[in-house]
């Protein structure tokens, strides 16, 4: 391994220079709003300003299969924003999310709007509203709410670490690399063995923690994230690919991931979703022909 660096720490770190690679342009040491900028707010009682991130796919595949559960009030808006645009930091959002990140809901449900921002803590605010997908019985549901919480504190290893080290960044740095390869093979093992004794992540029942893992975890190992696929030999985790596939396959989770989706095939990009019937009319590729 290479161990040469010709960089030495200054004693106090100032913002001088781009920090370099993707997404620097979005990246400052400051939080708060950029501009003015209100959010448009639909008809449903839920608002989702969002983008198809494996975060923001979590909450709309959760909005989905509330909704084919029969659960009405979880109507959403869902808003597109652009986070490579900025949007994240109009003043509109930032009041929603100080975090300046997708995914925020504001549930307007009640006689005064609730903000909730944080993928996770908008997970079980959505759990706990339609009594669905977490367990009520203690030991499950202290068994969805670890591996829920588990993926908060284990995805940034996998996106902010390996991600942005192996595709992202201006040069390939072997050290960084390896240590965070290591670390997604060693989350990577983790859930395969889970999987190996359980069908879902909390148990026998498909809960929110599945919905968290699966599109961060489900993506990089059907080779879809940072095209790591056979640097990380993803294909070894079987317990993991089979979890993967079935939840793929659930009606609820293919029309989730089609939200807010900017990017790939245009039959399944649905950019904004306002009506149930936008799966059906409003895509890309459809609204191309009718152009
Ligand atoms: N822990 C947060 C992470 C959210 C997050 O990192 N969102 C990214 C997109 S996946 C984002 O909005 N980035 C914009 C930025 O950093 O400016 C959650 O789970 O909601």
């Amino acid at each position: 391994m290479s161990q040469s660096s010709d960089y030495t720490p200054p004693a106090v770190w100032t913002w001088n220079k781009a920090s370099g690679g993707r997404f620097a342009s979005i990246n400052r040491p400051i939080a708060g709003p950029t501009h003015e900028k209100e959010l448009p707010v639909g008809r449903h009682p839920m608002q989702l300003y969002s983008l198809a991130t494996p975060n923001g796919v979590k909450v709309t595949v959760m909005l989905e299969e509330l909704l084919a559960l029969g659960h009405t009030g979880a109507e959403y808006d869902a808003w597109l924003i652009r986070i490579n645009a900025g949007d994240q930091f109009g003043s509109g959002f930032v009041a929603v999310n100080p975090n300046s990140k997708i995914p925020a809901l504001m549930d307007r449900s009640g006689p005064e709007p609730i903000r909730v921002f944080e993928s996770g803590a908008i997970l079980m605010h959505l759990a706990e509203k339609f009594g669905a997908f977490l367990p009520t019985e203690p030991a499950a549901r202290a068994e969805c709410l670890s591996w829920l919480f588990w993926q908060m504190g284990s995805a940034p290893y996998l996106g902010g670490g390996f991600g942005h080290f192996y595709a992202y960044a201006p040069m390939k740095i072997e050290y960084a690399i390896d240590r965070f390869a290591m670390e997604v093979k060693r989350q990577l093992d983790v859930l395969d063995r889970r999987l190996a004794e359980s069908e879902y992540l909390g148990g026998d029942e498909y809960t929110i923690a599945d919905m968290a893992v699966w599109p961060w975890y489900g993506g990089l190992a059907k080779g879809q994230a940072y095209g790591a696929g056979e640097f990380l030999q993803v294909q070894e985790y079987k317990n993991v690919q089979r979890w993967t596939d079935q939840i793929a396959e659930r009606p609820a989770v293919k029309r989730g991931r089609m939200v807010n989706r900017v990017f790939g095939d245009p039959a399944g990009q649905l950019i904004e979703r306002h009506d149930a019937s936008d799966f059906d009319l409003r895509t890309q590729d459809k609204l191309a022909a009718a152009e």
